[in-house]
């Protein structure tokens, strides 16, 4: 399997997030990708598409923002990385504010995903790694690995969070319909419900988001991911959302995928992006799934034998002793 990476990526090091009421280190640290790197073995680096395929996603006032965030939290006198501390709630409308924490609020929705200064050199990356393999796979690769970092599925068309802060999966997808795809579906197995990449393709019916997941009603990002969001408008019917319980072990993970591949295939999706998140293992410091390494090449197997051309975006994964095996054992299953 082709397997993109562009270690530019490393450049991105936030130094911590309020967790549970405190500041701690940042759960999505450069080792977690030094980690994978070693295990899988040869990458290519990917070439530069530049910004037209992002713009597909985002729009150019957001890419701005996160490109001189942080400067402009240095600017503003503050030490560390940017963050802010504000959230509009009933007033999100399209104010145009200078003041950097009004600009953060105006951008995020959370407290764990500073800019800091390398931030936005490492997600650029990161979404032309995905498109990297996006185009493998539309070029006739049966499948492509897209290590990127930082992860992309929490974060929307204009904001941030959960680490996030270029949707990779969202602007595969897109890259896929600019080629010519017709249907595209995106899959997401990552521990935590995928809700930027549900938001951006919401109202749309040519992409299906289906996502497997911690029920909302105990963990992030809580406000999305509830079984009764199924899409709106043209999109009425490409969503589904297959929230589980905590402790959910392989065993009843697989009726959920296996009717997560049933509604893939049924949509009659020419191609297949996967937002494949290491979370959902049972020694990760911050899900609560049990899944093994040994369940990941089985997962892999049969999101395979749906037999589309699938590119693998990398997302989330914080056990990072195991996280190399982790992801070669998924890699393995294609
Ligand atoms: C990113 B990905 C909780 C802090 C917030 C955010 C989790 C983001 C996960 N105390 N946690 O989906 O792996
Ligand atoms: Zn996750």
């Amino acid at each position: 399997m082709r397997i993109f990476f562009d270690s530019r990526q490393l450049e991105h090091d936030p130094q911590q997030e309020l967790h549970n009421g405190a500041w701690m280190a940042h759960s999505e640290h450069p080792g977690r990708t030094r980690a994978i790197v070693s295990a899988v073995g040869a990458t290519e680096t990917p070439s530069d598409r530049g910004e037209a395929p992002l713009l597909r996603v985002h729009p150019a006032d957001y890419l701005g923002f996160l490109k001189t965030a942080h400067a402009d939290w240095q600017s503003a006198g503050r030490p560390g990385n940017a963050i802010g501390y504000t959230w509009p709630v009933a007033r999100r409308r399209p104010l145009n504010l200078s003041r950097i924490d009004a600009r953060l609020g105006q951008y995020s929705y959370d407290a764990a995903t500073p800019v800091a200064a390398g931030t936005w050199t490492a997600s650029y990356w990161g979404a032309q790694t995905a498109l990297a393999a996006t185009e493998a796979v539309l070029g006739g690769e049966r499948s492509a690995f897209a290590l990127c970092r930082p992860p992309g599925h929490h974060c929307g068309a204009d904001y941030l969070g959960g680490y996030c802060y270029l949707n990779n999966a969202a602007i595969a997808a897109e890259a896929a319909l600019a080629a010519g795809k017709k249907r595209v579906a995106v899959l997401d197995v990552d521990y935590h419900h995928g809700n930027g990449t549900q938001d951006i393709f919401y109202d749309r019916g040519d992409v299906l988001f289906v996502s497997i997941h911690a029920d909302p009603a105990t963990d992030y990002p809580f406000y999305w991911g509830h079984v009764d969001e199924a899409g709106e408008g043209a999109g009425e019917g490409a969503t589904l959302n297959l929230p589980l319980p905590q402790g959910t072990d392989f065993a009843a993970y697989r009726p959920a995928l296996a009717q997560a591949l049933e509604r893939i295939a049924a949509f009659g999706a020419e191609l297949l992006i996967v937002s494949y998140g290491a979370d959902t293992f049972v020694g990760d410091p911050i899900s609560h799934f049990a899944l093994d390494t040994a369940d990941y090449p089985l997962m892999a197997r049969e999101i395979a034998s749906l037999g589309l051309p699938t590119a693998i975006v990398m997302e989330g994964g914080y056990a990072t002793d195991a996280l190399g095996a982790n992801v070669a054992a998924f890699l393995s299953g294609f």
